[in-house]
Order: C-alpha cells, then structure tokens, then sequence
C-alpha cells in the first residue's frame, strides 16, 4: 500500500520533471551551477563599461553602465540548459529586458541575424527572432545577488529557450548583420541555432 503510493508519486515527479526538462538533460544538484567559459574570465568594471549595438542599424549607440540600465528593468524566471547536459531550474534574473534596448534603436530592414559580442572576445550568434524576445535580458543579478564575475558579471545576455552557450557572459555589445554566420563555438560545431528541445547540439 505505502510502497504503491511512493512508486505514484516518483512516477509522478518524472512526469513533472519531463515537462520541464529536455530531452537528455539531467538536472544539476540543488545549489550547483557550473561555471564554463574559454580563456580567461575578463575583468569588467561598471566604471569603464560601455554597451554597444553597431552594424546594420541606422544610428548606432553605446551606452554606458547607468544610461543601459536606465533603459528599464525587469525580472525574469526560466531554467538553463548547458549543451554540455546539465539543467538548472528557477533561476532569478533582474536585469534589462533585450526588447526595451532594441527599441532604442532602428535596424535596417536588411538586419536579420545578430552578432553578440562580449568582453574577452567571445562571440555568439542569433537570429533577431530569437533575439527580440520578452523573456531575454542582460542581467545583473542572479537569485538576489549581484552576478558573480566567472558567471559574466558584471552583466550578461540571458536567452532562455536556447542552450546556454547564446547567454554570452560580460556582453559588450549586439552587431546586426544581414545573414546569420558562425559565432565562437558556432565555428567549433555546435549548432548555429541551439534549441534544446529540439536536441540542437551540434552541426
Ligand atoms: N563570454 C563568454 N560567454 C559564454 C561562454 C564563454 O566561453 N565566454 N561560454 C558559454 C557556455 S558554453 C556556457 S555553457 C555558459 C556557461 O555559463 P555559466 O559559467 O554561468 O554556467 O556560458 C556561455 N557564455
Ligand atoms: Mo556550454
């Protein structure tokens, strides 16, 4: 009797747990979040930090700490899940919403694809449909606290419904372009798009 019901309710939580949890992905241990980046974690100081989006846009703009930030704000829960097969539920997120700073500028019609660019060199691309999105932010604080510097603090890109690698730690700045080409790790094979649930891992 107690054995049927403690198998009902494991059976449950798997169910509950496959909504949420992509395909081949295992959940990280409570508290745990990997820290995964090439090369060294650059040091970015809201002092010298500028926020850019240059390229196929009619006139650029680079703002500093305070005037991004004075775009707006907003919070923002979701999970990640790292290509590398581990997932991280319910993570807090306060920062700028990406589509607030979009407005600021006027892209030209022409500008379907995004290049985003981070302190240190790192690069990543994106479809401007998987860009303009309400749920992604440049984020400052995680679970209450102030972005730590080896997760991309001072600030980074979070898109939650691609793998995370497209979360670009320490953003510096978003390049419109007119054809979507290879980001870093995009150059090494993983996948130019990155959908989890599509299980888009590699190319
Ligand atoms: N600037 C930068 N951002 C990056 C990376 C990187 O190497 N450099 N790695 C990506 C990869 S592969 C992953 S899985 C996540 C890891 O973020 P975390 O260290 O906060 O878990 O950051 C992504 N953003
Ligand atoms: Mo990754």
């Amino acid at each position: 009797m107690v054995f049927d019901l403690l198998k009902k309710q494991q059976q449950q939580q798997r169910e509950e747990l496959g909504e949420r949890l992509p395909p081949h992905q295992r959940l990280a241990r409570a508290g745990e979040w990997p820290v995964l980046h090439y090369g060294a974690a650059p040091r970015v100081e809201p002092g010298s930090f500028s926020f850019r989006i240059w390229g196929l846009v009619e006139d650029e703009i680079e703002l500093t700490w305070d005037e991004l930030n004075a775009v707006s704000q907003s919070s923002v829960k979701n999970d990640i899940h790292c290509v590398t097969g581990w997932s991280k539920f319910d993570n807090d997120w306060v920062g700028v919403p990406v589509l607030d700073l979009l407005a600021k500028v006027v892209a030209k019609p022409e500008a379907t694809a995004v290049m985003v660019h981070s302190f240190g060199g790192y690069t990543t691309n994106l479809l401007m449909s998987d860009l303009a999105r309400p749920q992604n932010l440049l984020a400052h604080t995680h679970n209450g606290n102030p972005l730590a510097k080896e997760h991309g603090g001072p600030m980074r890109l979070v898109v939650p419904h691609l793998y995370f690698w497209k979360s670009a730690k320490w953003a510096r700045g978003f390049e419109f372009i007119s054809r979507d080409q290879p980001g870093f790790w995009e150059m090494y094979g993983y996948h130019m798009r990155g959908d989890p649930w599509k299980e888009e891992r590699y190319s």
